[in-house]
């Protein structure tokens, strides 16, 4: 018999998807996907882990590596962060470097090599947000990336998008479907992701907070799982409900009131809007129960970092010694 990822026809593709915070990295992955699964909000910094999300177009298999955005920072957790964008083209076929065309392009080519500070594969770049500028296609992207090419060389083309109105991605699609080579399929199996359904009720807490919280609140704010339980349902035991709690982590016992908000309004919120989209996911009703706890520098808290999946960067400034 043939194995089905060993199909002659099979094609596979790794793509990375890179760029500033904030440009659609995540938009796009979803975009692609046709579904939400990658978390979104307006504010920069949201994606924190490198992930697979996979895509598969007739024979061809999409791995599509969402990535936190590059930037320039001292802080131990940032730098985390940027190392998990630097993993995120260990073994791609192809980078798409993103450019927010409301923003100054030429300074995120710059910054970007600065903060990649790798040698890089075939690039392409993806121009984005351009239903936020008026007739954006007149733009003169071909030149602008002409000079980007001095300082990145690696760049092979470029496409000029909107995630918002879907412009030109079934064009970019296709492109990602003709690079790709042909070869055995690394998810044969049908998963979407290689992280698991724990880490997307994380994300989709984590999601929540950032859209609902302000200042300085959500990126002082991380998630983890106490308990995740699948039980039989009392009223149809042909199906499964998921019993979730999980702890969202703050700095300071401050910022520890306003989670939970005025008589618990806010957490309350935070718990609605993600429990909806956790159904969504797990198919089947979701009992979210949520703390709030506070836990001094989580951020530089070597074993939180490590559980919420940001392990040490090679430029990590501490030594972390055992007692
Ligand atoms: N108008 C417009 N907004 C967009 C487009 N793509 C993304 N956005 C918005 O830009 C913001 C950031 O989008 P994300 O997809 O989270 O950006 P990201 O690059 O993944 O950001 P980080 O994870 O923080 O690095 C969100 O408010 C999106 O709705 C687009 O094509 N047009
Ligand atoms: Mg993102």
């Amino acid at each position: 018999m043939l194995l089905e990822d060993q199909h002659p026809h099979n094609k596979s593709i790794m793509v990375a998807v890179l760029g500033a915070p904030n440009v659609g990295k995540s938009s796009l992955v979803n975009v692609l996907l046709g579904t939400d699964l990658s978390v979104v909000t307006n504010k920069p910094q949201t994606t924190r882990n490198k992930f697979h999300c996979v895509l598969t177009v007739d024979r061809t298999e999409i791995v599509l590596v969402d990535t936190p955005g590059l930037h320039k920072s001292s802080q131990e957790f940032n730098k985390r962060l940027n190392e998990q964008a630097r993993e995120g083209t260990e073994g791609a076929d192809l980078n798409l470097l993103l450019i927010d065309i409301s923003r100054d392009v030429l300074t995120q080519f710059v910054e970007f090599k600065e903060n990649i500070d790798l040698e890089l594969g075939p690039t392409w770049v993806v121009y984005t947000k351009a239903d936020k500028v008026e007739n954006a296609e007149k733009l003169p992207l071909a030149e602008v990336t002409e000079k980007a090419k001095e300082i990145l060389p690696s760049i092979e083309k470029w496409f000029l998008i909107s995630n918002k109105e879907g412009t030109n991605i079934h064009e970019l699609t296709g492109a990602i479907c003709d690079r790709a080579e042909p070869g055995p399929h690394l998810y044969p199996n049908g998963d979407i992701s290689n992280k698991n359904q724990r880490f997307f009720v994380t994300e989709y807490i984590r999601e929540q907070a950032f859209e609902l919280l302000k200042d300085e609140v959500p990126y002082e704010v991380a998630v983890v799982i106490d308990e995740y339980k699948e039980v039989k349902s009392k009223t149809d035991p042909e199906s499964f409900e998921s019993h979730i709690s999980a702890s969202i982590l703050v700095n300071r016992p401050s910022q520890r009131a306003i989670v939970i908000g005025s008589s618990g309004s806010m957490i309350k919120e935070i718990g609605i809007r993600s429990r909806k989209k956790i159904e969504v996911m797990t198919g089947g009703p979701v009992h979210l129960n949520l703390h709030v706890k506070v836990s001094p520098k989580w951020f530089k808290n070597n074993f939180v970092l490590e559980e919420i999946g940001l392990p040490r960067a090679k430029d990590s400034a501490r030594v972390w010694r055992k007692k």
